[in-house]
């Protein structure tokens, strides 16, 4: 079950195919551990996964930011051999897109939102490594008034509604550039695979999946503020909470949390059912997670089984004794080294993004 422009097979049990994207369903996770296999983790393509040959791959860089302020067509190249010998670095991180949860705008809250309908699937952590992205800005020349990099895929332009956008790109601020992205080229231990970005992709903890450009092929680096659709049109907040003409790009992920159990899911009367699920955050550790199997009245404290990680995840559980049978809601709320915990609501945007709320997730039981 293949899906268009996705390479890695996608069994119907572990993923749901939409488009050219395909979400991780979350009940298939509770069988992996800490790190999400390279074959379980969600894809989410604008076009279709590209096969640069590693050998012939460059990353060329370019732009105002740079001592030498050349165009693309003079850019300093790098190839990955080069890129192979500078330090290396690992680093355990999610890759979320930002429209992780997007579906549950219209099935918790009734609003009507556009975008490619997530459930909570679209994510996954891995453990990454490769070069630091500041060491080869550094090397490159990077002048101290350089404001943005703008990472590029080497993958088709994105056409939607008869629009053509160009490469998938979108910039960076310098200082985030400096300070915890990776160009990398393994992911769990492995080459990186040709879904997720292969020979090199950056990765940026934290920040919505969208920053992480896959297959980049070039960096501008700029003296002056760049733009592109995926932070004007795209990844920004519209709608009557924000101010008119929408509030700024995104950047961190939010929070939330998601039960290891398929929607609707049937667990036997008079039985102890170990429930489990995994909760995030873009802004710290995850320290709390209370969960709540009456529909919210009563809230009990899950067991954590790991630390407050930042830019990862943690996974917890509650043993659960039904009492009654029929329908029940069962609710994660999770806090985070931040000091935030899940709203009641998420709030309303045009295109769905950053879906933080408590999410009421229907079982049936008998
Ligand atoms: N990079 C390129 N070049 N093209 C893309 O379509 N999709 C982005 C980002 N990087 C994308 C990309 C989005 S929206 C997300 S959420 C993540 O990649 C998904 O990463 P994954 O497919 O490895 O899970
Ligand atoms: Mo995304």
């Amino acid at each position: 079950s293949a899906a268009p422009g996705i390479v890695k097979p996608l069994p119907s049990e572990l993923f749901t195919v939409r488009g050219t994207n395909a979400e991780s369903n979350f009940a298939a996770l509770r069988d992996t551990g800490y790190l999400t296999p390279v074959e379980r983790f969600f894809v989410r393509n604008h076009t279709s996964t590209p096969q640069p040959a590693a050998r012939d791959w460059r990353l060329r860089l370019w732009g105002s930011g740079l001592r030498t302020n050349v165009g693309y067509d003079e850019a300093i190249t790098l190839d990955l051999d080069h890129l192979r010998r500078l330090p290396a670095h690992t680093h355990t991180a999610a890759i979320e897109c930002a429209g992780n949860g997007r579906s549950l705008y219209a099935s918790q809250q009734g609003e009507t939102v556009a975008g490619t309908p997530w459930t909570l699937g679209a994510i996954g952590v891995a453990r990454w490594r490769g070069a630091r992205l500041s060491d080869v800005l550094r090397r490159a020349g990077l002048r101290p008034d350089a404001v943005d990099v703008m990472p590029r895929g080497l993958d088709d332009p994105y056409v939607g509604g008869g629009i053509d956008y160009g490469r998938v790109r979108r910039p960076l601020p310098v200082a985030k550039a400096l300070d915890d992205v990776l160009l990398a080229y393994e992911m769990n231990g492995e080459p990186l695979a040709p879904d997720h970005g292969a020979p090199v992709r950056v990765v940026v903890p934290s920040w919505v999946g969208i920053s992480s450009i896959k297959w980049v092929g070039d960096i501008e680096v700029s003296a002056q503020p760049l733009y592109s659709p995926w932070n004007t049109e795209f990844y920004r907040m519209f709608g009557p909470a924000f101010p008119e003409g929408g509030g700024p790009p995104l950047t961190r992920q939010t929070l939330k949390s998601a039960f290891e159990l398929p929607f609707g899911a049937r667990l036997a009367a008079g039985a102890t059912h170990r429930l489990t699920g995994r909760s995030w955050s873009g802004a710290g550790g995850v320290c709390r997670v209370e969960v709540s199997t009456d529909g919210g009245v009563r809230w009990r404290h899950a067991h954590l089984w790991d630390e407050p990680r930042r830019d990862g995840w943690v996974r917890w559980s509650v043993d659960w004794r039904p009492a009654g049978v029929g329908p029940a809601l069962l609710l994660a709320r999770a806090s985070d080294t931040a000091g935030r915990t899940q709203p009641d609501r998420a709030t309303f945007n045009t295109q769905g993004y950053l879906f933080d709320a408590v999410v009421r997730h229907p079982v049936t039981i008998g």
